[in-house]
């Protein structure tokens, strides 16, 4: 096969990024990359950065992995980059030795400026000597005069042009249409980027994809039907992942993508570069709530020691400074508190409400609870809830502060707890709203 224009590997995590999925798709393209130097690997992403991301790229001075709309085959999979070229002044004697010289059908014809013209091609060439014998005229001196002119005035310009992101799909209709079947490729600036041959269409390249921290369809760059899935790196349940061919899937039960890929590193004998730790560290924290999500395994503390260790970081540190960086971007204000991620339930005739705040400091929160119960009142009243409910998760001590206004009985007996006249109550252990919070009250 062809390998002039393959283009690299896409290594990428799911859609609506967390820290694991950017973390690992830039570690696990760097191993890639230095296991296999041949073939491109490039880390990419399917939204926005996330805080800590962001936090932890800038840090190591690592650029952001960039976006990728989709996966389907596009004109620059497809084309014969870097095309022959001539100036329109070159003469027809000139253009024809070429063409003979490196057995190609088609030359490309620029201006002055190196903008596209037209082509010179093969059949050109044909018609001319056609037109002669028609003309009677097919002596050497009229063909001597011929060759001598320049391609200027010979130029096909009836070409289909293309540009490099164009879809091949819509692309290969367009050409097989048009009457020379071969397309040109310009830049912004007019100029030759390539040329798409009938040739090149037969090829149907597909674009190929490493897939990290998902392996569904779903959640999965659009086009990935059309590419091929060439490896899987995951900490999820099995999806629906469909290959032509066997291929590399390692999908193990650990806290994070991250540790998989560490073991990666660790298995082919790769030390850890600073930086690539540091990264790997810090999506392993992220994704195991700093080693204490249920989700943690002995392979992750274990993993995390050695990632620190090789990165010159002190796990509790940076891992509050990841979530730090992370809540950074919360509105810290009373009303920001309550409301920026309030739900509210019912159970039977009466709602209640729920919010949540996330911090590895509950201290600054805890000043503002008399404001913070005038809100929630306020909520009560307005919204007619049996009561409205604030956890303040602090992560770092694995708990949440409980403030209640309205009604306390139905939380009290849930959580076997006394709000007392603070409306007021540390809970350890509770992180979950959804999981550990929210059944409990509906129950
Ligand atoms: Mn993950």
């Amino acid at each position: 096969m062809d390998k002039r224009n393959r283009e690299p590997v896409i290594v990428v995590g799911h859609r609506n990024p967390d820290n694991d999925s950017i973390c690992s798709a830039v570690a696990y393209a760097h191993l890639k990359r230095l296991l296999d130097p041949e073939t491109g690997y490039v880390a990419m992403r399917l939204g926005p950065l996330p805080h800590e991301s962001r936090y932890v790229l800038d840090r190591l001075g690592i650029p952001y992995p960039p976006v990728v709309t989709h996966v389907h085959s596009r004109v620059r999979d497809a084309m014969t980059p870097r095309p022959l070229q001539v100036p329109t002044g070159t003469t027809m004697r000139e253009a024809g030795e070429t063409l003979k010289r490196r057995q190609i059908r088609t030359l490309i014809v620029h201006d002055d400026e190196g903008r596209y013209a037209g082509i010179i091609d093969t059949t050109t060439f044909a018609h001319l000597y056609l037109a002669e014998l028609d003309n009677g005229e097919a002596d050497a001196q009229t063909r001597r005069a011929t060759l001598a002119q320049p391609v200027g005035a010979f130029l096909s310009t009836d070409v289909v042009v293309l540009e490099a992101d164009d879809l091949l799909n819509e692309a290969r209709e367009a050409v097989l249409a048009s009457t020379l079947r071969q397309a040109v490729v310009l830049d912004d600036e007019q100029r030759a980027l390539g040329i798409v041959t009938r040739t090149d269409l037969a090829r149907s390249p597909r674009r190929r994809v490493i897939l990290v921290d998902h392996n569904e369809t779903s959640q999965a760059v659009s086009g990935i039907q059309e590419a091929d899935v060439v490896e899987v790196v995951d900490h999820h349940r099995i999806g629906d992942i469909q290959t032509a061919a066997p291929i590399p899937f390692i999908n193990l039960p650990l806290g994070s993508t991250a540790s998989i890929v560490a073991t990666e590193y660790l298995r082919h004998g790769v030390a850890f570069e600073p930086p690539m730790a540091a990264i790997l560290l810090a999506a392993l924290l992220t994704d195991t709530v700093l080693l204490r999500s249920p989700t943690t395994t002995k392979r992750d503390h274990e993993l995390a020691a050695l990632l620190a260790d090789a990165a010159g970081l002190a796990v509790e540190t940076y891992g509050r400074e990841l979530f730090e960086a992370r809540f950074a971007q919360q509105d810290g204000s009373v009303e920001g508190i309550v409301r920026a991620d309030a739900k509210v339930f019912t159970r039977g005739d009466s709602s209640f409400m729920v919010s949540q705040y996330e911090t590895v400091d509950r201290g600054d929160i805890l000043e503002k609870q008399g404001e913070i119960r005038q809100l929630l009142r306020r909520i009560v009243e307005e919204q007619g809830h049996e009561f409205a409910l604030l956890l303040v998760t602090d992560i770092m001590r694995e708990g949440s502060q409980f403030i209640v206004a309205g009604n306390p009985r139905t939380v009290e007996h849930s959580f076997n707890v006394s709000f007392g006249a603070q409306g007021s109550v540390w809970v350890p252990g509770i992180l979950s709203r959804k999981k550990q919070v929210a059944p409990r009250l509906l129950d």
